[in-house]
């Protein structure tokens, strides 16, 4: 077996991680050296620009069939808490938006048990109308391979209708994590891996290029870490369909995993810099702010991440409602300039398909 010292110098030299060597790295390496090398790829594919959005979150409900283990944004129909927007109330959030120069709105939600595809495509028609030069990022893979199957479609019959109504990319959640056995006991009734991979295949196919997310620290090993990265990046040299990779640090307020605590943030930036190093074919990391907090954010920016997404606008409750810092999260474009350039970068403005504004 390799050592760390050696495997790093593999990675410097350009070469691709197996497994075996990726996990030794992940366990030996130092925190120095696994920030020095993931910089390194960095800025090979992205130089000293850092890039974000100016963007919203639109969550029309938080009713969901399924009962995921982590998920503190769920509530049943009873609950005071529940919310399911009408579609004049969507319209409504919507035209708040009218004039403030967003380039991009993130549809997800709850998977709701009536509405089907077709309500939807109305929804990002009526989106589109209002908000008609911002890209529709919509519906992670398990709310579009439910919505597609209770139609009796084909993920592509299903996604073409979506694409004519409008959604231009495809958000990353869902992924979890991808061994069978993990998720089977941290969401046993959703969406599957196997469904997961196909939407995004399929959607590659149509065009439509989407993000990947990992759900990590819980109660996964390195070695599920691994797996699923490598899943990944078997997707992407099939297809080169994948924006941006987006680590999402289990948090635990509020959930029924809530005994199991947070890593640390050490293992958020190692996290960081292996999946820069192990998804060598995937332009983006993207520190997500909302979910790790600005500082975390900030130091992410050293390990490898080269895009911390937008402007948010206090429009998404699924990280306040896990325990996040900004219970109302929203991030000025003078404020990423700032965070950027402390850590010797440029932030760079871009729209959903990494066009520089
Ligand atoms: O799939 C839910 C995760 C995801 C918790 O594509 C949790 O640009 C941590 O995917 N602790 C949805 N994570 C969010 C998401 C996302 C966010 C930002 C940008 C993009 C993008 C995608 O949130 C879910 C799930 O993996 N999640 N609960 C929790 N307690």
């Amino acid at each position: 077996m390799r050592t760390w010292e050696q495997i790093a110098a593999s990675v410097a030299a350009g070469e691709r991680l197996n497994s075996t060597d990726a996990l030794t790295l992940w366990r030996e390496a130092p925190l120095w050296r696994l920030g020095e090398l993931a910089l390194e790829r960095k800025k090979a594919v992205s130089g000293d620009k850092v890039f974000y959005n100016k963007n919203f979150h639109l969550e029309p409900t938080n009713l969901c069939v399924f009962n995921c283990k982590f998920c503190s944004f769920r509530r049943t129909k009873e609950s005071p808490e529940a919310w399911d927007l009408t579609m004049e109330q969507v319209e409504q959030v919507v035209r708040g938006y009218e004039g403030k120069g967003v380039t991009e709105v993130h549809i997800v939600g709850g998977v709701h048990p009536h509405h089907d595809i077709y309500y939807y495509c109305d929804m990002i028609r009526r989106v589109k109308a209002i908000l008609p030069e911002v890209a529709v990022k919509a519906f992670t893979a398990i709310e579009l391979a439910y919505m597609i199957r209770q139609a009796g479609l084909s993920t592509e019959e299903g996604l073409r209708l979506l694409i004519d109504a409008g959604m231009e990319a495809i958000p990353g959640g869902g992924a979890e994590i991808f061994d069978e056995t993990i998720r089977q006991q941290i969401c046993p009734d959703k969406g599957s891996t196997a469904e997961w991979f196909d939407v995004h295949r399929t959607a590659h196919g149509l065009g439509i290029k989407s993000n990947a997310t990992m759900l990590y620290g819980h109660i996964e090993s390195l070695e599920h870490r691994v797996d699923h990265l490598m899943r990944l990046r078997e997707l992407q040299d099939a297809t080169h369909g994948i924006n941006a990779f987006i680590p999402l640090k289990y948090r635990n307020f509020g959930n029924s995993m809530s005994e199991i605590g947070e890593v640390s943030v050490v293992e958020d930036l190692r996290t960081l810099a292996m999946s820069r190093l192990i998804l060598d074919n995937v332009p983006h990391i993207k520190a997500y702010w909302v979910m790790y907090g600005k500082q975390t954010t900030e130091m992410a920016l050293a390990f490898g991440a080269d895009d911390i997404d937008g402007t948010i606008d206090d429009s998404t409750k699924i990280y306040s409602m896990a325990g996040a810092d900004d219970q109302r999260p929203r991030m000025s474009v003078g404020e990423m300039h700032d965070m950027v350039a402390r850590m010797g970068f440029r932030a760079i403005e871009r729209d959903t398909h990494y066009n520089e504004i």
